[in-house]
C-alpha cells in the first residue's frame, strides 16, 4: 500500500516537472510534445526565448507562492497550537512590496518581447517575395516576379485514405494529413517577404518552424516574412476553421540551399515559358501587287491602317 501511495506521488511529480523539463525540441511539432518548438528561423527562437523567459519566471512565482502555502500549512496548523491572528487589518510594506514585484516582472518581460515583435513586422529589405493566397481547400503560391505560380493541395495517398474511412496507420502514413501534392520550395539564408490572402473565406497560413501564423483574408494583403537557418522539410496546417475541409489543406515547406533554389526556380520558369516558335517558313512568293487604282479626291487611301484595324478587331 504505502509503496503504491509513493508510485503514485512519483508520478503526479514527474508529470508536474515534465514542462520545465521539456527544452526546445524538433522544428515540426511531435507526439506529445509539452514545451514549444525552438523552430528554425531567427523569429521562432525569439517567440522560444519569450515564452522560457516567461515560463521561467512562472516557475519562480508557483515555487514561492506554493511554498509559502506550505509552510503556512504545516508550520501554523491548529494541531500544533497555532492561533489566529485576528487583530491582523494590513501591512504597508508588504503592499508596497506585491504591488512593486510584479510591476518589474511585467516590464522585464514587456521589453523583450515588444522589440523582438516589432522585428517580426519588420519586412523591409526582403530578398524575394512569395504571395499566399488561401482557397477553400488549397494554397496558392506565387513567386512574384518570377513568374513562377502553382497550387498545393493535400497529396493523394492522404486523400484515399482519408475517402476510404480506414484508420490510418501512424507508423505507415507518418505525414498524413501533411503531405501536398506541390510543396513551396525556398531558399535558407535569404529574408522571403510573404504577402498573404485568400480568395473566398478567412484561412491562416502556419508552420510551427518558421514561429508565426499569418491571417489569410480576402480582401485584405497580411505580411509576414521569414529567414531560415536550416534546410529542411517544415510542415504546417490552416490555422482557422474554413469550412468543412479545414483539415485537409496541409502546409509543406521545403528549405533549400540558395543554389540548390536557383536550379529549381529555373526548372519551373522553363516549365512556364511558352512554347518555342516554330521555325520561320520560307518566305512565300509575293503575290502580284495589284495596280494602283487612281483615288478620287478626298477619299482615304490609307489601306494599311484599314487591315490593321481589321487584324485588331
Ligand atoms: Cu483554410
Amino acid at each position: 500500500m504505502k509503496v503504491g501511495r509513493f508510485k503514485q506521488w512519483a508520478a503526479g511529480i514527474a508529470a508536474m516537472a515534465l514542462p520545465v523539463l521539456a527544452f526546445a525540441q524538433a522544428a515540426d511539432p511531435k507526439r506529445w510534445q509539452l514545451n514549444m518548438g525552438k523552430g528554425v528561423t531567427a523569429q521562432s527562437v525569439n517567440a522560444y526565448e519569450a515564452h522560457m523567459l516567461a515560463l521561467w519566471i512562472c516557475v519562480v512565482i508557483g515555487i514561492l507562492v506554493f511554498g509559502a502555502m506550505a509552510v503556512a500549512m504545516f508550520k501554523f496548523r491548529h494541531s500544533k497550537g497555532a492561533v489566529p491572528d485576528k487583530d491582523f487589518t494590513h501591512s504597508t510594506r508588504l503592499e508596497i512590496i506585491w504591488t512593486v514585484v510584479p510591476v518589474v516582472l511585467l516590464v522585464a518581460m514587456a521589453f523583450p518581447a515588444t522589440s523582438k515583435l516589432i522585428k517580426m513586422y519588420d519586412t523591409r529589405n526582403a530578398e524575394m517575395t512569395v504571395k499566399v493566397t488561401g482557397y477553400q481547400w488549397m494554397w496558392k503560391y506565387e513567386y512574384l516576379g518570377e513568374n513562377v505560380a502553382f497550387t498545393s493541395r493535400l497529396d493523394r495517398k492522404s486523400d484515399e485514405i482519408r475517402q476510404s474511412k480506414a484508420i490510418p496507420d501512424a507508423a505507415q502514413n507518418p505525414h498524413y494529413l501533411l503531405d501536398v501534392d506541390n510543396v513551396l520550395v525556398l531558399p535558407t539564408e535569404t529574408k522571403i517577404r510573404f504577402v498573404i490572402t485568400a480568395d473566398d473565406v478567412i484561412h491562416a497560413w502556419w508552420v510551427p518552424a518558421l514561429g508565426w501564423k499569418q491571417d489569410a483574408i480576402p480582401g485584405i494583403v497580411n505580411e509576414a516574412w521569414t529567414d531560415i537557418k536550416e534546410p529542411g522539410i517544415y510542415r504546417g496546417q490552416c490555422a482557422e476553421l474554413c469550412g468543412k475541409d479545414h483539415g485537409f489543406m496541409p502546409i509543406v515547406v521545403k528549405a533549400v540551399p540558395k543554389a540548390e533554389y536557383q536550379q529549381w526556380l529555373a526548372s519551373e520558369k522553363a516549365k512556364n515559358a511558352p512554347a518555342p516558335a516554330p521555325a520561320p517558313a520560307a518566305p512565300a512568293e509575293p503575290a502580284a501587287a495589284p495596280a494602283e487604282q487612281p483615288q478620287p479626291e478626298g477619299t482615304t487611301p490609307n489601306t494599311e491602317a484599314v487591315a490593321a484595324v481589321a487584324v485588331a478587331g
